[in-house]
Formats: structure tokens, sequence, C-alpha cells
């Protein structure tokens, strides 16, 4: 019996075993959640069948979160599954390759804004939007940022506006929500190597940084985020809403490298 015993969770995100959404799938499983996986398009099929396989989860649904019909198909497959559910995970974000190279001045375009605001950042509106009718009460919506919503983050650019964008609305659909007794929170996760992650230049360069100005002295694994997308979306976590969780081995807290200045008695 784990802590997510009798919760049903709806997984959106799941690229590839390396996805942030797969530890997630992971440890809600191993907290005894019942899932529901989805898959962008059918050229994902194969790895999220892999997927499925892997976590032993033998329900999988298409959905682009760009398509309205899409999603009223999902949560018509969700509504005739499950009646309604508990956890709805969005772990999606896109900007398109331009927009993550060089400086954010010179390389933004007005088209990369709109599709990194609407693939990224809308989508969990309208995720929000058509789930509300399904989500239990004491229901649980999750979503995915990075410190690049608050701090200039090099070629982040303007993925850096649509998580900023993101954790706003987390904060005004935990508003929106809150009556229903649904909470709406975001994990800021330091960086992991994604297939997302590997379309940020010089993404290697990061999670040295990380490791070196994190107080705990290394990066975080997908597991570890995992387990705490399974805290907020137990009862266990019922008394928060509207947050922004750092599950980044502490670097946002960090100026100095800390090893640097980790030196024996004789220097001052
Ligand atoms: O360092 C990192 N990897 C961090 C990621 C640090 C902090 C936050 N994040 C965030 C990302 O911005 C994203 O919101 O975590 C979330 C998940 O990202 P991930 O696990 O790093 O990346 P990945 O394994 O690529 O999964 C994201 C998936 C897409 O993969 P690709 O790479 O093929 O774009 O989101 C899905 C897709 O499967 N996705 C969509 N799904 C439905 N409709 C769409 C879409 N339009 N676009 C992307």
């Amino acid at each position: 019996m784990g802590f997510l015993t009798g919760k049903k969770a709806l997984v959106l995100g799941i690229a590839n075993q390396k996805s942030i959404a797969f530890g997630i799938a992971q440890a809600m499983k191993n907290q005894g959640a019942d899932l529901i996986l989805t898959y962008q398009n059918e050229r994902l099929k194969k790895r999220i069948d892999q997927c499925a396989e892997a976590l032993k989860v033998d329900r999988v649904f298409p959905c682009e979160v760009t398509e309205e019909a899409q999603l009223d198909r999902l949560f018509q497959y969700i509504h005739t599954t499950w009646d309604s559910f508990d956890i709805l995970i969005h772990s999606i974000g896109f900007a398109p390759a331009d927009e993550l190279k060089g400086d954010f001045l010179e390389s933004s375009t007005r088209e990369g804004f709109q599709i990194a605001q609407d693939i990224s950042t809308y989508s969990l509106i309208a995720l929000c939007q058509k789930a509300k009718p399904y989500l239990n009460h004491n229901g649980s919506v999750i979503t995915l940022t990075y410190l690049g919503a608050e701090r200039i983050i090099p070629h982040y650019n303007v993925m850096g506006l649509a998580k900023a964008s993101l954790e706003a609305g987390v904060r005004y659909l935990a508003g929106s929500l809150g009556a229903e007794g649904i909470r709406v929170n975001a994990i800021s996760a330091g960086p992991i190597r994604t297939l997302a992650a590997s379309g940020i230049k010089h993404f290697r360069k990061m999670l040295q940084y990380s490791e070196q100005f994190s107080p705990l002295g290394r990066n975080v694994s997908t597991e570890e985020v995992g387990n705490v997308a399974a805290f907020l979306g137990s009862d266990l976590a019922s008394g928060i809403t509207g947050q922004t969780l750092y599950v980044d081995a502490g670097f946002n807290i960090s100026s100095l490298p800390l090893y640097n200045f980790k030196t024996s008695n004789e220097e001052s």
C-alpha cells in the first residue's frame, strides 16, 4: 500500500524513459496510483508503448495539446475509463530550436514567443478547463517549471518567459480551482538530461554549473522529481496550492560556488 493507493493519475509529457514525466509516472505507480499516459503523436507511439510496458501500465492515449479536439477526446476517454480522476501531470514544454541559442533580444521572434506560450503555458489552462468536470475533490494538478522563469539563464530565452507565465498561471489556476478543493502546483526542477533539454545550447555546461553551485553539490534525478510529484499529488500535501517547489539540490538559493570557499584554516 502506497500513499497514492486508490488515486487515478493522468500523465502528459512522456517522450521516452529519460523524460521527467516517466520518473513521475514511476514514482506514482510505486505509491499505488492507477495511470493513464498520453503521447504527443504517432512518431512517439513506439517509445510510449515501451514506457508503458516498463511501468506495467496498459492505457495510453494520443494527445497533441494544441488541438482542442484531441483534448476533448482525451477527457471523453478518461470519463468512460475512470468516470473521474485525481491527479493531472502536465510535463510539457516547447520552443522552436532557433529561440534557444544566442542572445535573447536577437533570437526572439513573435512566432517563437507565441508557440512557446501556447504549448508550454496555455496548454495547462486548456487542460484544467477540460479536466475540471472530471477532477475529484482533493484533486491535484502539477506542472514542471524551471529557474529560467525568474533568473537569466543563457540560451533559455523565450522559454524563460513561457515559464514565468506558467508560474503565474499556476497561482491563478489555484485561485480558480480552490473552491472545488483542487490544488495546483509547479515543481521547478534542476537541469536533467532529457530530449527537451538537448535542444538548449550548452546544456552540458549548465549541468556542470548547477552541480558546482548547489548546496548538495550534485544534480537531481527524474526519480527525485517524481517523488515530490507523488507527494504533491497525494493527500499528504492537502494544504499546499499555488506554489512553486524547487527540486534542484538547492541551486536556486546559491550565489557563489560553496566548494571554492571550503578551504583550510591557513587561507583567509
Ligand atoms: O532540465 C530539464 N530537463 C528540465 C525540464 C528542468 C526543468 C523543467 N523542465 C520541464 C520542461 O520544460 C517541460 O515542461 O519539464 C517538462 C518535461 O520536460 P523533459 O522531461 O525535460 O523533456 P522531454 O522528455 O522531451 O518531454 C517533454 C515532452 C515532449 O518531448 P519532445 O522533446 O518530443 O518535444 O513534452 C511533449 C513531448 O512528448 N510535448 C507535447 N505533448 C503534447 N503536445 C507537445 C505538444 N504540443 N510538445 C511537447
